[in-house]
């Protein structure tokens, strides 16, 4: 069956892509169009063509699916050829998302309408890749360089409205979009108006100023350290500003192919895919349906609590703020406060908007204020004893329906749920600090939790802006639990051989944006000192344990805050300190570890390995969903670098094999922190991975 219906409407064609569910181009769709727009060209009792997508979608890009399989039939650039060559008014009409190679097929056309709720953009940069369809050729000649150097590079769509400002579409139609397109194209026939080719358009982009190239690449310099496409996009609309259409177009396509030949594409797409997955809770019934969440509480008004709140305000549901001390809430509304005003004073937020939020935000000392809330989230102090006393509070003031959350980092939510006479309501919501910022929502499931209270919670993450993850109720859930075997591995470097400076470098290498140490000193070394000092009684002492963080904490060296930590500094800014270089020393001649040179390579890859394994472990045992979920998590909870796909991606790439190998290394040398996952023995033993083909 053809993915592209013709029909007639008089003397117009109206060619209406078909693809469920969002019309996305694929090699079929591609080849059906040109058929159907070389058909519409050669029928003579056609004057004009509109072209629509079904069910209220245009096209949101090429099919990402199809990427790294082998490509057949037309390109979307043939397409644009049949377009051009047809030599009649072809009108694209716009609704849904118009998007990538969507838009690119738009830009082929003559004429551009939309409906207003339509979004218009080109985010093949966020999947590793730029337009190949002539995108950064046709754009820049119908928006001017700037604008689209804006669009392409940070591939955020605009709406309707906007897009008609900078000129991108013609016109923003109500009413039924198709009788507005075949309106549409009669006027452009009546009034014979000649065909416009955006290739064959140069004023938009004659005379404009070279000097916006370097500049947008020196302002961009960090956030597109060892990334391809945006470089490469930004060549490309240089391209557009200085040489002729055919020119640019054919560096388009090298640099389309190259970026689609990249690892960095690849895994972005993984990405793009387990972003989507991680919403799938497998053996859940479909019937259980998400509950409304209109309104919620939180409890302690901290930084967590007050970060919390505003993700709330933000998504525009009223939100209580409850502590039991007046002043802790005083403190608390106005760190709120003057976090939205940072953002308004930075532009990244309206003096309206923050006045809406914090209008949304109520202050109170009083349970029984909140009890008619969907969703209460508890973020007190981080102690058993304080949390089931919240918790005993709160099953007996909410409403049946209520759900309540925990948003505990370290404790067993089965015993937190357990004071209460409904763990089934009684849910974990781990925020990530500062929570109004950071994406990733770990959503733990107890023993006892509800079907409805885990779909809730994970839709309502979605609706906060955030990525829920679904964690099982194990010591630091998914997240945690890896970060403590990232940061134990580097530690054990440090007293190896390597320096705080040394292993952060080799991490910002692979591309995070931040090393290991920069982040313990900027979030506080005090916060796990005392977790460690807590712990101190269960940890099993047979295993290596590295003292090196809590030798600093005994020096008073608790990272940004106190002007020292790893490294020294100058306000934020960071300087290695000889001082703890020697504190290093001391520690492995106390250990009788001898010192060695590390290399780079040594730390990203037995760091990896062990976040990889210890993934492994958890996924063994049912504490995460899917590989898809620890990367997930990853990417949006611990700054990994999106284009190297997550730790369990990584370890695809790698090869389980090369893993096991190196696990086998460090597991004879180190002992049994380093034990392999039962899954990797196996995984290794049958050359698998997670990611096929
Ligand atoms: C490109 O165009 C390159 C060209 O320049 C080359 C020359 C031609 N392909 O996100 P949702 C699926 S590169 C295949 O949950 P929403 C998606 O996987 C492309 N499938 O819905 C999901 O399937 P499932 C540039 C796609 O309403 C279902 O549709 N374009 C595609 O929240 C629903 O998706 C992009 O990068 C696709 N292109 O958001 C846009 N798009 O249920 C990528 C979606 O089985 N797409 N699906 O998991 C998006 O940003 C969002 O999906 C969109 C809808 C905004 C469209």
């Amino acid at each position: 069956m053809s993915t592209v219906h013709s029909h007639r409407a008089g003397d117009i064609a109206v060619l209406t892509i078909d693809n469920p569910p969002v019309n996305a181009m694929s090699m079929a769709v591609r080849a059906d169009l040109v058929a159907a727009v070389r058909s519409a060209a050669s029928d003579a009792a056609v004057r004009a063509v509109v072209l629509i997508g079904a069910n209220g979608k245009f096209i949101p890009g090429a099919d990402i699916r199809e990427f790294g399989k082998p490509i057949t039939g037309p390109s979307g650039r043939d397409v644009i050829a049949a377009i051009e060559a047809a030599a009649k008014p072809v009108v694209a009409a716009l609704a849904g998302h118009a998007l990538g190679g969507g838009l690119e097929i738009a830009l082929g056309c003559h004429w551009r309408v939309a409906t207003p709720g339509c979004q218009l953009g080109l985010p093949e940069v966020k999947i590793g890749l730029l337009p190949g369809a002539g995108g950064t050729q046709r754009l820049p000649r119908l928006v001017g360089a700037a604008r689209a150097l804006e669009m392409i590079t940070s591939g955020q769509p605009i709406g309707a409205r906007a897009a008609l400002d900078c000129g991108l579409i013609d016109a923003v139609v109500e009413g039924e979009l198709l009788d507005a397109a075949l309106e549409f194209a009669q006027r452009v026939l009546a009034e014979a108006r000649p065909l416009r080719l955006l290739s064959a358009c140069n004023d938009r982009v004659a005379g404009t100023d070279l000097a916006l190239f370097d500049e947008l690449l020196s302002k961009n310099a960090k956030k597109w350290r060892g990334l391809i496409a945006p470089q490469r996009i930004v060549d490309c609309v240089r391209a557009a500003c200085t040489q002729p259409f055919e020119q640019g177009y054919a560096l388009e396509l090298a640099s389309f192919d190259e970026c689609k030949a990249s690892p960095q594409r690849a895994a972005l797409i993984h990405l793009f895919a387990a972003e989507r997955d991680v919403a799938r809770i497998p053996g859940l019934s479909a019937d259980v349906a998400a509950r409304t969440v209109a309104s919620a509480a939180v409890i302690g008004a901290g930084t967590m609590g007050g970060g919390i709140a505003m993700c709330f305000a933000n998504a525009g549901i009223p939100v209580w703020l409850l502590d039991t001390n007046a002043d802790a809430l005083t403190r608390g509304r106005a760190l709120i406060e003057k976090n939205y005003a940072t953002s308004v004073a930075r532009g990244s937020l309206t003096q309206e908007r923050m006045d809406r939020a914090l209008g949304l935000i109520t202050g109170t000392l009083e349970y029984a204020a909140i009890a008619d809330s969907d969703i209460v989230i508890e973020a007190a102090f981080e102690d058993m004893a304080i949390k089931q006393q919240v918790f005993r509070q709160l099953d007996a003031v909410m409403k049946p329906a209520a759900i309540l959350a925990t948003n505990t980092s370290t404790l067993d939510i089965d015993k937190i749920a357990a004071v209460t006479t409904r763990p089934e309501s009684v849910i974990g919501a781990h925020f990530f600090s500062p929570a109004n910022v950071m994406k990733l929502l770990e959503v733990v499931r107890a023993a006892k939790t509800s079907p409805q209270a885990i779909v809730t919670t994970m839709a309502l993450a979605r609706t906060i802006g955030k990525v829920g993850v679904l964690a099982g109720n194990a010591d630091g859930f998914i997240g945690n639990r890896i970060l403590a075997v990232y940061g134990r591995e580097c530690d054990f470097l440090l007293e190896e051989g390597a320096t705080p400076w040394q292993v952060d470098r080799a991490l910002q290498g692979f591309g995070f944006p931040m090393g290991l140490y920069l982040m313990r000193d900027m979030s506080g070394l005090d916060v796990g000192w005392r977790i460690r000092q807590y712990r101190e009684q269960f940890r099993d002492k047979r295993l290596r344990y590295s003292p090196i963080a809590d030798r600093l904490c005994e020096l008073g060296r608790f990272g940004q805050k106190t002007a020292k930590g790893y490294y020294l500094y100058d306000g934020r800014n960071a300087t290695p300190d000889p001082a703890v270089e020697a504190l290093i020393e001391q520690v492995a001649k106390e250990l009788n570890i001898a010192r060695r040179a590390v290399s780079d390579d040594e730390i990203v890859t037995r760091v990896l390995t062990a976040m990889a394994n210890e993934g492994l472990k958890i996924l063994g045992e049912g504490i995460a969903l899917r590989a898809g979920d620890i990367d997930v998590a990853y990417v949006h909870g611990y700054g990994f670098p999106r284009h190297q796909g997550g730790p369990m991606y990584w370890a695809d790439q790698r090869g389980w094999g090369a893993v096991y190998e190196t696990v086998r290394h460090y597991h004879a040398s180190q002992g049994a922190l380093w034990a392999p996952a039962p899954r990797l023995v196996e995984m290794a033993a049958r050359a698998q991975a997670f990611e096929q083909g």
